[in-house]
């Protein structure tokens, strides 16, 4: 495990620049003076002369406006209008939105930190601490940034015991024992490492979620959580469990259409806000995998949603309604069956039946975060209708940070993803962002489940996944290859070999991880009624979860066609239909998702999907393996621990790999009885 030093702090590290580097931030002013002295842009100005004393050796003076002298400014809008008349933005800034602006005010040159809320000028702070570690030039600074959408959110699937859901970093930073942490010094450094890629939200606890956290006495306990979120702008949030106002309540019944439950619901929204006065709502997963909700008493998502929405509108809250609602004992024997269906088919219909404090949580995928799927037809269903996407930070399919896997270059599909809306040219990141119909509220929520390890995900390299994910809820349209970069630089320094290798491993890992796990669109071939680590292809088939491939001798895929299979594709805009429901133009990378073929079937590559399969997990485990090669070449470029411990792990990462070849090749073998052609699959060679 790293050390608290070179974990804790991830990509804040502010080290000390070099003398030439250090140089061009001479002219910086000397002196730092905040406007107001609310807590947030106290955060904003501490946090700014702590960066600037560890990376350039300087101790700003605080002061007020008079006299100016040179300064740094921390300002809202107004304030600034007050100090400054003459000096605004060249545009309107929407919330959390900040300007860095270098000026002269009353013949003093000063560097301005000006939004429209505290918050803004503490991403405006961070923001330029940022500029200083990556060696960016200040000079004439005049830069405006707008988040992209209201909704930045993080959700953890921490349980009370502990223990946290799909968390591979230690336990949880919220809770121990079935009690909120009396010790809450990580919480406040998490929570600063969110606000310094512009998050402002944090769900704690699990989806799955108990009921006890409604109990007044844990709701008190909550409230301290909150406390040490506070300073960073982060609104706490809490999964909650439809049946709670039975079994916490003591209520006979959690009928939301019932006034006892409606009014239930009142009061202890108004309680949680009594202790929590910036509370921002709840997550709800209902009817999905064995949780409760509204379909007990014949009722719809919306009838659930709403109750609970109208108890936060007061207090200006909303709800997360997951997407993620699906029957998990389908027959497997009916090929109409088909799981990825089922939030389209349930969500759809209610399309504006929900109040505009809820906010529809999708998946990104219609399955369940595999290492590819096409993106959830369900973002373009919903006109009337607020909604977020769910991004899974945690590796739970993509390696458990045990292998390396970068997935901003994936969600970057997913959020590019032009879905064709009315015949225009509409992104999934404009559709959840609600630009396409102007809704009020929308955005980005990723899984992050970080825990108690000094490197919060258990693994140096996977944190540029939460860091991504920040970057890209703020702004996504910048490349992986941008996003990477600056993580990089930030986290490592900026000796160029290290930010060439670290990128070129980094940008890579997506395709090397799918290209030994699950190729073709087939999904992560792992085991999927135990770890979703290792690799298990029969476990997905023959019972009722769903998340068949329907491998059989002949051939493999799910037939998600309109034409002859489930009809999942009549669920997408007619332009995307047609592309992925005609065989020709269907991309090889997706084929299995949407097309059941013989092994024989010819890619747009020229090999049969059988070759395809074996060639891919060979090259996929040699590309893991000359992971290790290249971050051999950093051997004393960066700091001996971290070396040391990401070669442990690239070292297993590359055994592992060969573990899924072997596995899957010979699996497949068995399956249809096609050798490879190059003989290397053990099964079927004459050694
Ligand atoms: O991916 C599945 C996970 C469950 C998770 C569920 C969900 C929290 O395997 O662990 O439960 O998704 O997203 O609700």
């Amino acid at each position: 495990m790293l050390d608290a030093e070179t974990g804790t702090d991830a990509w804040l590290r502010y080290s000390a620049l070099s003398q030439p580097a250090s140089k061009s931030y001479e002219s910086l002013p000397g002196k730092i003076v905040p406007l107001n002295d609310r807590l947030v842009t106290k955060t904003a100005q501490t946090e700014l002369m702590a960066g600037i004393s560890k990376m350039l050796g300087k101790t700003l003076r605080e002061g007020g406006a008079s006299p100016l002298e040179g300064s740094i400014v921390l300002a809202t809008l107004a304030d600034l209008h007050a100090l400054a008349p003459g000096l605004h933005p060249p545009e309107q800034l929407r919330a959390d939105g900040y300007w860095l602006k270098s000026a002269k005010i009353r013949e003093s040159e000063c560097l301005i930190i000006a939004a429209p809320s505290d918050r803004g000028i503490l991403y405006g702070a961070f923001a330029l601490l940022s500029k200083i570690a990556r060696g960016e030039n200040l000079i004439a600074l005049d830069e405006m940034q707008q988040p992209y959408a209201a909704i930045r959110w993080v959700n953890q699937w921490d349980n009370l015991d502990g223990r946290i859901e799909r968390g591979y970093g230690g336990p949880s930073i919220f809770f121990a024992d079935g009690k909120v942490r009396s010790d809450l010094t990580r919480a406040g450094q998490y929570a600063r490492l969110l606000a310094s890629i512009g998050i402002n939200g944090c769900t704690i606890n699990n989806v799955n979620a108990a009921p006890a956290v409604l109990e007044d006495s844990f709701i008190a306990e909550v409230s301290r959580i909150a406390d040490v979120f506070r300073p960073w702008g982060v609104q706490l949030s809490m999964s909650i469990d439809l049946s709670t106002p039975k079994i916490v309540g003591g209520l006979e019944t959690f009928d939301p259409l019932d006034l006892r439950v409606g009014e239930w619901w009142r009061k202890k929204v108004d309680e949680i806000y009594r202790r929590i006065p910036d509370f921002g709502g709840f997550v709800v997963k209902a009817d999905s995998e064995g949780r409760l909700g509204p379909s007990r008493y014949g009722r719809t998502p919306a009838d659930a949603a709403n109750v609970i929405a109208r108890a936060l509108k007061a207090h200006g809250g909303v709800v997360f309604y997951r997407a993620f609602v699906y029957n998990h004992h389908l027959d497997w024997r009916n090929l109409k069956n088909d799981r990825a269906k089922a939030a389209y088919e349930i969500f759809h219909p209610l399309d504006g039946a929900f109040d505009d404090n809820v906010i529809i949580q999708i998946k990104n995928g219609p399955i369940d975060f595999q290492v590819r799927e096409p993106v959830s037809p369900l973002f373009a269903g919903l006109h009337r209708t607020n909604e977020a996407i769910e991004l899974q930070i945690t590796q739970e399919y993509t390696g458990q940070q045990r292998h390396l896997c970068f997935l901003i270059p994936m969600w970057k599909a997913v959020l590019d993803f032009d879905m064709r809306v009315d015949g225009n040219a509409w992104a999934v990141k404009d559709l959840v962002a609600g630009r396409v119909f102007h809704r009020p509220t929308g955005g980005f929520v990723g899984v992050a489940n970080v825990g108690m390890n000094a490197n919060w995900l258990g693994s140096p390299l996977a944190m540029a996944n939460l860091y991504g994910f920040g970057r890209l809820a703020w702004d996504p349209n910048p490349g992986a290859e941008k996003i990477i970069d600056e993580w990089t630089r930030l986290t490592f320094g900026s000796a160029p070999l290290v930010i060439k290798t670290i990128a070129a491993m980094q940008l890579s890992s997506w395709h090397v991880y799918e290209s030994y796990t699950g190729p073709l669109g087939a999904g992560t071939l792992t085991n999927i009624l135990g770890n979703h680590y290792d690799p298990g292809p029969e476990s997905s088939e023959e019972n009722g979860w769903g998340q068949w491939h329907r491998a059989d001798h002949q051939g493999i895929g799910m037939d998600r066609t309109l034409a002859t299979g489930t009809g999942f594709t009549g669920q997408y805009p007619p332009e995307v239909q047609t592309f992925y429901e005609t065989l020709s133009r269907c991309p090889d990378n997706l084929l299995l998702f949407f097309h059941h073929v013989a092994y024989t079937y010819v890619l747009h590559s020229g090999k049969t999907v059988i070759q395809h399969i074996y060639d891919s997990h060979y090259d996929g485990a040699d590309r893991a393996r000359d992971f290790i090669l290249q971050w051999k070449l950093l051997e004393g470029q960066i700091d001996e621990e971290r070396y040391r411990d990401i070669l442990a792990r690239l070292e297993y990462q590359a055994a592992e790999a060969v573990v899924w070849r072997d596995s899957i090749s010979s699996w497949i073998y068995r399956l249809s009885g096609i050798a490879d052609h190059q003989q290397r699959v053990p099964a079927n060679r004459s050694d």
